[in-house]
């Protein structure tokens, strides 16, 4: 909604935006010789459209997802066709007995050029970050999210700073460009540091765990050869999660009686997990478990069921690696 919301905001602004033009018609800028211009271009529009399908995709998931990333590929695909017809206008055969080109230092008189950003590098490393921490969860996609809204933030205050010296090139009929802003190598560093530590951490890999207690030298002799983990209820399904996913992605239990899952999450003790029970499309929630945390185990109660088939999706990862079939005979 808020992107809605911000979208038609922005249409609005465009609609309305300086003195309503009667005549004479709008004057065409004539690009100086020597210089070239690329058009309008709806192509990064259209992208932003396509990002955000592929990210309601990602939270819709199924068909969802597969309509998002088709629609974010298909406004790829004509982005990248413009930058190609830019470029092959760019290239005639002449220009390349010109080579080498002459390099200028800074534009032309009467070209406007804006300095080079780091904004837009750092709106990608966002959204690779974002996406990460859609799947990771937790810190790193708090981390993301801080980190993308800190960048898009900064890219708004330059839009408006450039925006406020066209306006004052309206009134003395030259444009300025806003300061050219130092990189903040430092801070990035230190997101990528923080963002590195943070998902490894989140994914159990660091600090090395202590090793595991089912199979270790204190495990009980009989432990091997036993169906479940040591701990679990006799006749309880068992179901493992390690490294975001679970181990055991189909169970069969008998139809009419309330059966239990002993769950045991191998994952880092910042890694919560839980086994959600589903009706088969996923659309209503059956059995609501509460989250436990990495190295720790618990039996999971469930109440008697119908035969057919049903999910079992953890809450916190609802990804194809979390979820698991139920059968009920
Ligand atoms: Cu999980």
């Amino acid at each position: 909604m808020l992107f809605v919301a911000w979208f038609a905001f922005t249409a609005r602004k465009f609609a309305t935006l300086g003195p309503t033009r009667r005549a004479p018609a709008r004057i065409e800028p004539i690009t100086p010789a020597h210089v070239h211009m690329p058009g309008g271009s709806a192509a990064p529009i259209a992208v932003a459209f396509g990002a955000g399908f592929l990210f309601a995709g990602l939270v819709v998931g199924g068909v969802g997802l597969v309509i998002g990333v088709t629609i974010l590929v298909i406004t790829l695909l004509i982005w990248f066709r413009e930058a190609i017809r830019d470029y092959a206008h760019l290239e005639p055969a002449q220009s390349l007995q010109r080579l080498p080109a002459v390099v200028h230092q800074g534009p032309p008189p009467g070209v406007h050029m804006p300095g080079p950003s780091i904004r837009p590098l750092m709106g990608a490393l966002g959204t690779a970050a974002l996406l990460g921490g859609l799947v990771i969860g937790g810190w790193v996609l708090v981390l993301a999210v801080v980190f993308l809204v800190w960048t898009l933030i900064g890219w708004l205050v330059d839009f408006s700073a450039e925006y406020r010296k066209v306006e004052e090139a309206d009134k003395t009929g030259h444009l300025e460009n806003i300061p050219a802003r130092p990189l903040p190598l430092r801070t990035l560093q230190v997101f990528a540091v923080a963002f590195a530590l943070l998902a490894l951490w989140q994914l159990g890999i660091f600090p090395p765990a202590a090793p595991a207690t089912a199979g270790g030298p204190g495990a009980s002799p009989g432990a091997t050869g036993a169906a479940g983990p040591a701990g679990a209820p006799p006749g309880a399904l068992t179901v493992i999660a390690k490294g975001i996913e679970y181990e055991q992605k189909t169970l069969e239990v008998g139809a009419g009686k309330p059966f239990t899952i002993f769950f045991e999450n191998q994952d880092g003790a910042s890694v919560p997990h839980d086994v959600d029970l589903h009706s088969a499309d996923g659309s209503q929630l059956l059995k609501d478990q509460p989250t436990i945390n990495g190295g720790t185990s618990k039996a999971y109660q469930y109440d008697a069921l119908q035969p057919g088939t049903y999910k079992y999706i953890c809450s916190v990862h609802s990804i194809p690696a979390m979820t698991g079939t139920l059968t009920v005979k």
